[in-house]
């Protein structure tokens, strides 16, 4: 039998020739499509690349590109939600719905999201007054006319118990019926792939290697993952120091990185793949992403091939930098009277 390096080395191949025909929907097509509506589930606390991708979702809504109907931070820390409500209040959405996990002792420490949650104006507080994610990604899925996308750039957790949940007065689908009914596709930052189809090291996965497994196994729609090597190849953040010193993000990024400090865009390049699809990258439609379930590790596997696709960099890393840059420190379009801290 072939190994996989081989199997895969003649995947990308065969790839690499047929990308120009899969990847061209960087026409003025692409601005007039529909703005494509999310869900976002994050571990803002940790990284402050959370705070740059959220950042760079409401820039792409500001460009009619998105639209965000719902966000939850997965860890324990009660400063998550808030500052994500901080961050959209920022940018003039301050209705979007906030949730957060309820359970303690799950990633609690952060550099910046409590800074951000008492420094900028927010309807959320403490996130003991934010809603379960559970019920509120239930209430938002059930409530939603049409398809949504989700996006996860943080441990699976929330999602697991998503997965897990019952009928209930909101919905008489359980969770996975409830997602198979309202989730078009599912974009994770997680897992990272190497041209030896390795396992490799993912953190957002051995945070919570049971959760990985369950929803990678369970997870009733297509799955899209932003690559993590690619995300790791890439940083922005220097733009900031530009950004007015009532920008919460500029905030998150001096509190987590320094002034003018740069971090990595796992999150933030995740985000731009699952909005923009393959107008920036390459994409591997031909295999499946394959979990460790002891340790959340995880490799592309040329077989079986599942509706699995992630992405790769086209560009040079500066063009790609730019362009995530360019939307991070993007003004918002709204709320130009939020803006006072
Ligand atoms: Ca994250």
């Amino acid at each position: 039998m072939p190994s996989h390096a081989y199997i895969l080395g003649v995947a990308g191949l065969m790839f690499g020739a047929a990308l120009p025909a899969v990847a061209g929907d960087d026409g003025p097509a692409a601005h007039a499509k529909a703005p494509v509506r999310v869900i976002l589930d994050t571990d803002i606390g940790p990284d402050v690349d959370d705070v740059g991708a959220v950042a760079i979702l409401h820039a792409l809504a500001d460009l009619g590109e998105a639209e965000i109907v719902a966000m939850a931070a997965c860890t324990s820390n009660p400063w998550g939600a808030p500052c994500l409500d901080a961050l959209n209040t920022y940018y003039g959405r301050p209705e979007i719905p906030v949730g957060t996990f309820k359970q303690p002792g799950f990633l609690e420490e952060s550099s910046y999201s409590e800074g951000i949650a008492r420094a900028f104006p927010n309807a959320l507080g403490h996130g003991d007054n934010a809603p379960d994610a559970t019920a509120l990604y239930r209430r938002v899925l059930a409530e939603s006319p049409d398809k949504l996308t989700f996006i996860a750039v943080g441990p699976l957790n929330n999602l697991k118990l998503l997965l897990e949940s019952e009928a209930d007065a909101v919905s008489p689908l359980n969770g996975e019926e409830l997602v198979r009914e309202k989730v078009s596709e599912l974009v994770i930052m997680g897992p990272y792939f190497n041209e030896e189809s390795e396992f490799q090291y993912a953190w957002n996965y051995a945070q919570d290697p049971a959760a990985a497994a369950y929803v990678s196994e369970r997870w009733p729609t297509p799955m899209r993952f932003g690559e993590g090597n690619l995300g790791h190849r890439h940083f922005i953040g220097a733009g900031l120091a530009d950004a007015p010193e009532s920008s919460p993000v500029r905030h998150g990024y001096e509190l987590a990185e320094g002034p003018a400090g740069k971090r990595h865009c796992a999150d933030p390049s995740t985000i731009l793949y699952a909005i923009r699809g393959t107008r920036h990258f390459d994409e591997v439609r031909v295999g499946s992403c394959e979990v460790r379930a002891e340790d959340g590790a995880t490799r592309w596997v040329a077989e079986p091939d599942l509706d699995h696709a992630y992405n790769r960099e086209r560009l040079p890393i500066a063009e790609l930098e730019r362009i995530m840059e360019e939307l991070l420190v993007k003004p918002p379009r709204l709320g130009a009277d939020q803006r006072e801290p």
